[in-house]
């Protein structure tokens, strides 16, 4: 560590101003360039509830945006404001209200790499407003309170500076108890730079936003206030007790009625308690009383630990079943209301994730206390990264890189003091993170050595140094699952420091983000998941990410859509890859967490020779929180039904259940096993359903074609059944409904996970080859005594490769039968998108009916949370509103389907099982749209009818679909049976 830091921190000068040496002397610099600017501030603090008083200044403030930093500084003394001022909200960002435009760069930065040096244009809002100290505050000190100022804040109080806040994402905290005038109008005013040197530290991958984006608040503090507090709840998983010490930074007393403490702050005392995990937070309310104020303390009693290269809480070992949030918001940016902060973490319990990874920054301090009351685990990183470095491959220069270079440490440390002093009451956060994508260095190593000394009671996280050579866990991001079943067996690659290499070897495992869930995405979530409970060392993953950060804008016509990178001009931007959550900008759940809530889900069944088990995968809770239900399907019709008692079922154990004999008789027959909760939690009602499974118990005999019919010619058609078909073999209607032939169909809309982009490209190779330009040759057409054959082959301008293909139609008096078979001609050496025919109907059908998995699209590596069932869905509601639009929609396996709309419908079974989607628009036209609004309906229903689609994988950030999840160029056969009523 820097010496003079050391000297500093050691002394405890709390007061913060500039040190010599860490100011860029070679060019003229502005303060805003310092490589630490914050000054005046006080020490970083724990976030308090208290009965000392606080005033709210939030609201509406006098704004004046500039282009530069340079506007004159004619407001903080009181001076009467001119035309350019206007208002502004406080909390908000300036370019969601009309100042300036948001930017979307993912990890380059948008201004040239200079550190620490910003450029002139440097688009500036002032702030200003008026207060009165409510006359009743007779307080010795008044402090003001920012909770995030991006990127840069100089502040004055009655025309006197007061100090800069630098740390966007960070708590700052000024005493102007001299500078107030109580029973007088008193005035605040702010600079708000957009850049900063601070930016060079905040590369994440989000929007760039600027202002005065997190709460402002006046504390009173009274005589003998508690100005800190470190809660130390301990949790002896031996004998059940709870060590409890409060330290407070005056003398006062820890009383917590319910477990009969009233101890001396400082004192030790050990209880039986109940300890707080994610799965049960239990969290005891008490005081913390000195002198002069009374803080609230909700305690949680819990013990972090590594054990055995495993991460154990309580004892027990914990399996992270965690996701990357951002504070979002599709309206206001990081400005994030509390109803939404609840609603989040409720979404996040309902769809059984544990974890949360505050990515990549601390959250609003109210996100961490809803965390500890409704129970999630979560690391809470720092206000760090310098992914833009990157890029122009900075890593390890210096000087310059902030990670290593020794002038920034400062900063570096007093962003993780920030972060640790104000969260670190949270019984929720069990892992420290020093922040993201910052390369290696030795600042890390101070950061780090600082938190443990402060809190050693939690785990250190980071991931981008392999070394791990300052933290506790070993973590990666977007390995393959091959990578990560290595490493839970220990057999990672090694590290080329053998002393660093047999210590990380002995670490337990995450991966802080995994199955990037851009566009339609990911695959491989069920495979992860399996080797994630496989391995001891596997403390799980956090998937990335949970929100789509899009935009709310309106078009012209008023139509509302979500916007991404370069909507709103940006000339260097990041496209749509800021639109990669598993929930939609409006807060809809994407089909990815409908997948993520059924393999997350912590309780499975399994189907044995002795029978049905549940078991129980939860760390701590038993199950006796839940009814189990049965039900049996008889081809998606309920037949019984009915709830099975099963005794107490402990964390990690598993017990056979005793079900009634299943009714008998035909069709395919499927058992649904499900656990609901048995009575109303603080974030789902009783009979929310948490985990489920089926099984087919008794499967249903393939389809037969329809026969009987004879083919015959009238004029220029050949007619079949119910059927018309041209005398090239082209179906022309249905009973009477005009439809296009079948045509053989091998593309997709792009999903972002094939892209050119993406880790394991396929686009490039399936355009180089045509797919997306398919030619169709018929080679003939024999009509004979049963059944019309056409013989065809699929090909590809300018490419030997192709198909060759055969089409069998068969009818009966009201049924027409086909049966599709088709060869792959050539060398192929890519996996397809698909392999269907597709056809257009009549605009009028309107509504979807299917037996099969659903109701939600699923793909071959995404479909665990698809169920037999009988499934309505209009056709609209059957496109999911990917914020690009790509290919999406599909339903795995139906057994039948049912068209229908304007009096009409059709009926089509499968012989066996196809996939298929139905939209108002071609594939070429999803293909083409940049966003929803380009998509119109079209003259037609499009129909494909599908012997299978590639998968998904998270290729646009990670691995591509697993082997098995690869559509090869193979044969395929498959059939079906149309009936028009
Ligand atoms: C990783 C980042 O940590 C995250 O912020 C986000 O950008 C994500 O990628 C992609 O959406 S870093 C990447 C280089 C693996």
């Amino acid at each position: 560590m820097n010496d003079r830091v050391a000297k500093d921190l050691a002394a405890g000068d709390r007061e913060r101003s500039i040190i010599d040496g860490l100011v860029p002397m070679d060019r003229p610099f502005a303060y805003y360039e310092e490589l630490f600017p914050s000054r005046g501030g006080l020490a970083p603090r724990a976030h308090a509830r208290s009965d000392a008083p606080e005033l709210s200044l939030d609201g509406s403030w006098d704004f004046r945006y500039s282009l530069t930093a340079d506007a004159p500084l004619d407001f903080v003394q009181g001076e009467a404001l001119d035309e350019a001022w206007s208002e502004i909200p406080v909390p908000a960002h300036w370019q969601l209200n009309g100042f300036g435009r948001p930017e979307y760069t993912n990890r380059v930065y948008p201004f040239p790499v200079d550190p620490p040096y910003v450029p002139t244009e440097n688009p500036t809002g002032d702030y200003r407003r008026a207060f009165i100290v409510p006359s009743e505050w007779d307080t010795e000190r008044i402090l003001l309170r920012f909770d995030g100022i991006d990127s840069i804040g100089r502040i004055w109080v009655n025309g006197t500076e007061v100090g800069i806040a630098s740390g966007s994402r960070l708590r700052h905290e000024f005493d102007v108890t001299d500078l107030i005038r109580r029973g007088e109008e008193n005035l605040l005013a702010v600079r708000v730079h957009q850049w900063s040197s601070g930016s060079y530290l905040e590369d994440q991958d989000m929007w760039w936003l600027s202002g005065i984006f997190r709460s402002v608040t006046l504390l009173g503090r009274p005589d003998g206030a508690i100005d800190d507090h470190f809660v130390h709840a301990d949790f002896d998983a031996v004998n059940g007790e709870g060590i409890l010490r409060v330290d407070a930074s005056i003398s006062s007393r820890v009383i917590v009625p319910e477990l009969a403490i009233d101890i001396a702050a400082g004192e030790t005392v050990r209880v039986a308690v109940e300890p707080w995990s994610a799965e049960n937070p239990r969290l005891y309310s008490g005081r913390l009383v000195s002198s002069g104020e009374s803080v609230e303390l909700r305690i949680g009693f819990r013990r972090v630990e590594v054990v055995n290269s495993e991460i154990r809480v309580n004892g027990a070992p914990v399996l992270f079943r965690g996701t990357n949030r951002h504070d979002y918001d599709p309206d206001t940016g990081r400005v994030v209301s509390e109803e939404r902060m609840r609603s989040d973490i409720v979404m996040m319990k309902r769809h059984n994730i544990n974890a949360v990874r505050t990515s990549h920054y601390p959250p609003s301090a109210r996100f961490l206390e809803l965390c500890d009351e409704l129970g999630l685990w979560v690391i809470d990183e720092c206000d760090f990264e310098t992914h833009g470095f990157f890029p122009v491959d900075w890593f390890h220069k210096l000087p310059g890189n902030p990670t290593e270079d020794p002038r920034w440490e400062r900063a570096l440390v007093d962003r993780m003091q920030r972060l640790v002093e104000r969260d670190k009451n949270r019984p929720s956060v069990i892992i420290w993170s020093l922040g993201n994508e910052c390369g290696t260095g030795d600042n890390l190593g101070a950061m780090a050595q600082w938190a443990k000394r402060r809190d050693p009671s939690r785990l250190l996280h980071y991931e981008r140094d392999w070394s791990c050579q300052y933290v506790d866990i070993y973590s990666r991001m977007y390995s393959t699952h091959r990578e990560l079943e290595m490493i839970g067996q220990g057999q990672e690659a090694p590290f080329p420091d053998a002393d660093l290499d047999a210590r990380r070897r002995n670490m337990p495992f995450i991966l802080c983000e995994y199955a990037h869930s851009m566009g339609n995405g990911p695959g491989g979530l069920a495979e992860y998941q399996e080797i994630f409970e496989r391995y001891p060392r596997l403390a799980g993953g956090f998937t990335w990410e949970w929100f789509d950060h899009g935009l709310r804008q309106r078009r012209e016509n008023g139509e509302e859509y979500f916007a991404y990178g370069g909507d709103f001009g940006e000339v260097r931007h990041d496209g749509n890859f800021i639109a990669d959550g598993i929930v939609f900008p409006d807060g809809t759940p994407s089909p990815a967490l409908h997948e993520l809530k059924k393999v997350f889900q912590p309780v499975s069944f399994v189907h044995t020779t002795a029978g049905y088990r549940i078991c129980n995968k939860h760390d701590h809770r038993d199950l006796s929180y839940l009814r189990l239900e049965w039900e049996l399907l008889a081809d998606g019709a309920a037949v019984g039904g009915g709830l099975i008692d099963f005794g107490t079922v402990l964390a990690g154990e598993s017990a056979l259940l005793t079900l009634p004999d299943l009714p008998e008789g035909p069709g395919e027959r499927v058992l649904t096993l499900r656990a609901v909760l048995a009575a109303d939690s603080p974030w789902a009602e009783a009979g929310h359903e948490v985990a489920w499974d089926q099984f087919v118990v008794a499967e249903a005999e393939p389809l037969a074609p329809a026969t009987g019919a004879r083919p015959s010619t009238e004029a220029d058609e050949i007619l079949l059944g119910p059927a018309r078909f041209g005398r090239d073999g082209a179906l022309r209607s249905l009973s009477g409904i005009p439809v296009t032939s079948p045509t053989f169909d091998t593309w997709r809309a792009v999903i972002d996970n094939d892209r050119a982009f993406s880790w394991e490209p396929n686009e490039p190779r399936w355009r180089e080859i045509g797919l997306d330009r398919p030619h169709h040759a018929v080679r003939s057409v024999v009509a004979d005594d049963e059944a019309i054959t056409v013989e065809g082959r699929l090909g590809f301008a300018g490419s030997d490769l192709g198909y060759a293909t055969r089409t069998r139609w068969t009818a009966s008096a009201d049924a027409l039968s086909v049966v599709i078979e088709a060869n792959p001609i050539g060398d192929w050496d890519v996996p397809l998108p698909r392999f269907g025919v597709r056809m257009a109907l009549p605009a009028s059908f309107s509504d979807v009916e299917w037996y099969g998995p659903g109701p939600g699209e699923a793909y071959s590596d995404s479909h665990s949370a698809a169920r037999f069932g009988v499934w309505h869905r209009t056709i609209d509601d059957m496109q999911t509103p990917y914020l690009m639009p790509q290919e999406n929609g599909n339903r795995m396996a139906a057994r039948r389907v049912t068209l229908a709309g304007g009096n009409r419908s059709i009926q089509i079974d499968a012989h066996s099982t196809f996939d298929f989607t139905v939209r108002r628009w071609a594939t070429e036209d999803l293909d083409a749209a940049q966003h929803p609004y380009d998509l119109a309906r079209s003259s037609n229903v499009w129909l494909n009818l599908d012997a299978g689609q590639s998968g998904l994988g998270s290729g646009s950030c990670g691995p591509g679909p697993l082997p098995s999840a690869r559509l090869l160029p193979g044969t395929f056969r498959y059939g079906a049976t149309f009936r028009v009523d």
